[in-house]
């Protein structure tokens, strides 16, 4: 794997993942007609035998995605209600349903409350709410809220499965950060299915105060995107038993927020969006057609330590980014949208902007505290995880996941740091997710270098490179039992999962 650093407005950190890159002969297409950068290739690794591979995730097996066709208008989730007079404030149903997405046959989907993904559920920092979860699927399933730092018994994942039918009542503290967090199904060997299939939605803590001036009128000017890759079958069906990939199931067809050929109306200058790299398998890079920056703002777990300007933006599966588009500076009369990293327009906008200027000049903070503390960055390694494998020979430290092991344990309240080391194999290896459950963490260092400055944010989730070495601090603010894993869901389903018990 390869690592560019480019230099654009502020220092930035750019990692190309395995998923994305194009073949040489696509890139110099996509040079021509879209006038994009070409990144350096350097791909041709020996790959040795690739006998009895078929299937694994290979960068040249990854493909492209279908550009938009900008004729449907983006669905934005709708906010959940919160429910007066009953003994839960809201009340989460993981059903099945059916979208029309194409002409013709309807694709069987699953959803909360409704037929495709799941309303934004908002709480307030420091709010207590109760949740209804309920199983109206025919098999089992978790709730599982992604980012949100609460007791284990509270986190729905494996050990936690409401069976068909069945419900129960979670209590959900968002003693945090104000952040960008979502919720998927969980259960063992079926998260990628369900996912697949449907089953994810946002779940925002908000800022009590509003002290950054920043946008958030909710479909407005604050607005999710959930981007996923699908593959249908010639019905026109999610039928993953007969799809999926056991190294990650990547498609072609590209849904933003669940729709297909997808444009934003924009009403406003500046306008927040709140990614979802809400995909099985695949790693997106974001760009602007236009070639324009952009701001970050938020990593995973809140806002980051300044907001950071740059041209694209890497998320690899469960990982989030908030960032801030200025439409006011530019030229409405050229095509505008968010593209991959290959130049295919994953979200064209239309502009019908109401007012004159962005007010991005407003917004800017640098926090008063370092990143991390010499104390902190000093502290020695006390949890060492290797990540190793592909397709269904995955494994953490040598093991598959087993739920009646516990791997690593760890004190409440006490930082620690761990060293997560990808493993590379005779192929090369490929990109992990790596994903912790009930705490936002710190990067200490990748591969024993800073991070970059749109790391410098608390994280649930990060990419790692085949051969690197990142150190995290981790500290866990509840009590119980959590996951943690590679979030390419295949690789999740096929063991590539432990357990932490903090106590
Ligand atoms: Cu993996």
């Amino acid at each position: 794997m390869k690592r560019i650093i480019l230099a654009s407005a502020g220092l930035l950190l750019i990692l190309m993942g395995c998923a994305n890159t194009t073949t040489e002969q696509q890139s110099e297409e996509q040079n021509m007609e879209h006038g994009q950068m070409q990144h350096e290739e350097n791909m041709d690794m020996d790959h040795g035998d690739m006998e009895g591979m078929e299937g694994h995730m290979d960068h040249e097996d990854v493909p492209p995605l279908q550009a938009s066709e900008g004729t449907q208008e983006l669905v934005i989730p709708p906010l959940l209600e919160k429910q007066k007079g009953s003994e839960f404030d809201y009340e989460v149903v993981a059903q099945e349903g059916t979208t029309q997405f194409f002409d013709g046959s309807p694709t069987k989907t699953y959803g909360y409350n409704g037929n495709l993904l799941g309303p934004t559920i908002q709480l307030k920092e420091g709010e207590t709410v109760k949740v209804k979860v309920r199983n109206e699927l025919s098999e089992p399933t978790t709730f599982h809220w992604h980012g949100l730092e609460i007791p284990g018994t509270e986190d729905g994942g494996p050990n936690d499965v409401i069976q068909p039918g069945e419900s129960k009542i979670v209590t959900l503290k968002a003693d945090q950060p104000a952040a960008t967090l979502w919720y998927h199904p969980h259960p063992h060997e079926l998260t990628s299915k369900q996912v697949f299939k449907g089953l994810a939605g946002m779940l925002y803590v908000e800022e009590t105060e509003t002290d950054t001036a920043l946008p958030n009128t909710y479909g407005v000017d604050d607005i999710p995107l959930i981007f996923q890759d699908r593959l249908f079958d010639e019905n026109h069906q999610l039928d993953y038993e007969n799809l999926m990939n056991s190294d990650g199931t990547i498609g072609d067809v590209s849904l933003v927020n669940g729709t297909l050929n997808p444009k934003l109306t924009v009403t406003q200058p500046l306008m927040r969006f709140r990614i979802l790299n809400g995909a099985n398998a695949r790693n997106y890079t974001f760009r602007l057609s236009n070639g324009a920056t952009f701001t970050q703002i938020a990593s995973d777990g809140g806002l980051l330590r300044e907001p950071v300007e740059t041209d694209e933006i890497t998320l690899s599966p469960s990982e989030r980014a908030e960032i801030l588009i200025d439409f006011s500076a530019m030229d409405s009369d050229e095509p505008i949208a968010i593209t991959d990293e290959e130049g295919n327009a994953l979200l064209p906008f239309d502009l019908d902007l109401n007012g004159e200027t962005g007010g991005m000049e407003s917004i800017s903070w640098t926090a008063d505290t370092a990143f991390l503390t010499e104390e902190e960055k000093s502290l020695p390694v006390t949890k060492e995880i290797e990540l190793y494998g592909m397709m269904d020979m995955v494994t953490i430290n040598g093991k598959k996941f087993d739920p009646d092991r516990i791997d690593l344990r760890q004190e409440k309240g006490v930082p620690e740091v761990w060293e997560i080391y990808n493993k590379p194999d005779e192929m090369g290896g490929m990109i992990h997710p790596f994903h912790i459950h009930g705490t936002q963490f710190k990067i200490i260092s990748r591969d024993g270098r800073e991070p970059a400055p749109n790391e410098q944010g608390l994280k649930d989730s990060v990419l790692i490179e085949p051969g690197e070495r990142v150190r995290l601090l981790v500290t866990f603010p509840e009590e119980g039992i959590y996951m943690y894993h590679c979030h390419i869901l295949e690789h999740e389903d096929n063991g590539m999962m432990g357990q932490v018990e903090v106590y």
